[in-house]
């Protein structure tokens, strides 16, 4: 049977991915709105002793800009209320103007917004806010995870606030700029133990290098990625702009993996290793699989990306 983009999904199905992060975000949704924020309050304050967060470059923080001024001219009740509205998931202008920015604004929002409450110019959480039991446990969780399992979920928090995108009907979404992609002079090129094939090893350097005009000529038309914890992105055009919105100057690491025949053609390819975002650097390195399926031609028929739920499954390269 010829393989789907359903059935691609359980290739490497003992692959062991970090399932408390969605458990925990699950937990953290059935808070309510004032506890949710307080919670990652005390979550991103206790990360910054260990982990430090990069400032959002200016061309990210432009298209928050005139939000953030006028969030600035509020009444700090007004202020609160703006928060607990975007942590509701409401439906007012500022929670739909939020709703269509790309994970990288909605997160520099957020950082401008932190470094305001803590200078005490805008809302601060009440000094002593006393968390209810719930929302104490699942700080307490927070805290059990690895700091790339931590950091996960608090990008998903910050992703799923504003409105609800999808009772938008059509709008435009907003990204900050593509980068050029890295001169061919300074590129780098990734080595994998146990894969020399050249569709995955261009893969890594063409994703690291920024080129995703080249990287998509990878994926066969009808090709799909699926992303942490996230449905798959079908098609080349949508995988295109998943690449340019969201997937700018990563650092892919990986370092071992397996390449196996499978059905029709295909080879199935399973690379393991570590992932940086620029807003944490070397400073958390995330520990991912990637889970190729390859069609007789050499293109990418189907990736998925998973956040591991340990470094021990980083050795976990059997089917
Ligand atoms: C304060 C209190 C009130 C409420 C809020 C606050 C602010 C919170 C702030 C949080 C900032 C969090 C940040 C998190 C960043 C996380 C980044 C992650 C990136 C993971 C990327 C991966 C990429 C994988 C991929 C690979 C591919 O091969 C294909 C593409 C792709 C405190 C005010 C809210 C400020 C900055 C987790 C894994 C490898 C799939 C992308
Ligand atoms: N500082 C990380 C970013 O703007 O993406
Ligand atoms: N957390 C995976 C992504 O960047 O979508
Ligand atoms: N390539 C940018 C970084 O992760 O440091």
């Amino acid at each position: 049977m010829p393989f789907t983009i359903d059935s691609a999904r359980n290739i490497f199905a003992n692959t062991l991915t970090a399932d408390a992060v969605p458990a925990t975000i699950a937990r953290f949704n059935q808070l309510n709105a004032e506890d949710q924020l307080a919670l990652i309050w005390f979550a991103y304050l206790e990360m910054g002793k260990t982990i430090t967060v990069a400032a959002p470059g200016a061309a990210n923080m432009q298209f928050a800009e005139p939000t953030l001024k006028e969030i600035q001219k509020m009444s700090f009740q007004d202020q609160s209320q703006v928060m607990c509205d975007l942590a509701n998931r409401a439906d007012t202008p500022i929670c739909r103007t939020y709703a269509v920015w790309s994970p990288n604004i909605k997160l520099g929002f957020w950082y401008r917004l932190g470094q305001w409450m803590e200078e005490g110019t805008v809302a601060p959480i009440p000094d002593g806010y006393k968390l209810s039991a719930n929302a104490a446990a699942v700080l307490q969780s927070i805290r059990g995870l690895e700091s790339g399992q931590q950091i996960t979920v608090l990008r998903n928090a910050v992703v799923d606030m504003g409105f609800d995108k999808d009772k938008l009907g059509s709008y435009k979404p907003v990204a900050e700029p593509v980068v050029p992609p890295t001169d061919m002079s300074k590129r780098t090129s990734v080595t994998i133990e146990g894969v020399t094939n050249p569709t995955v090893l261009s893969y890594m350097n063409l994703l690291n290098a920024n080129d995703f005009d080249e990287l998509i000529k990878l994926f066969a038309d009808d090709g799909a990625l699926q992303p942490p914890f996230q449905k798959p992105i079908v098609g080349k055009d949508r995988v295109l702009r998943f690449f340019k919105e969201e997937c700018q100057n990563l650092k892919l690491m990986p370092e071992r993996g397996v390449a196996e025949p499978a059905e029709d053609g295909f080879t199935q390819i399973k690379v393991t290793g570590k992932v940086q975002t620029p807003w944490f650097g070397a400073g958390v390195g995330m520990n991912m699989a990637w889970r190729f399926l390859l069609n007789a031609e050499n293109k990418i028929f189907f990736v998925a990306i998973d956040l591991l739920a340990s470094p021990k499954e980083l050795l976990n390269l059997v089917r």
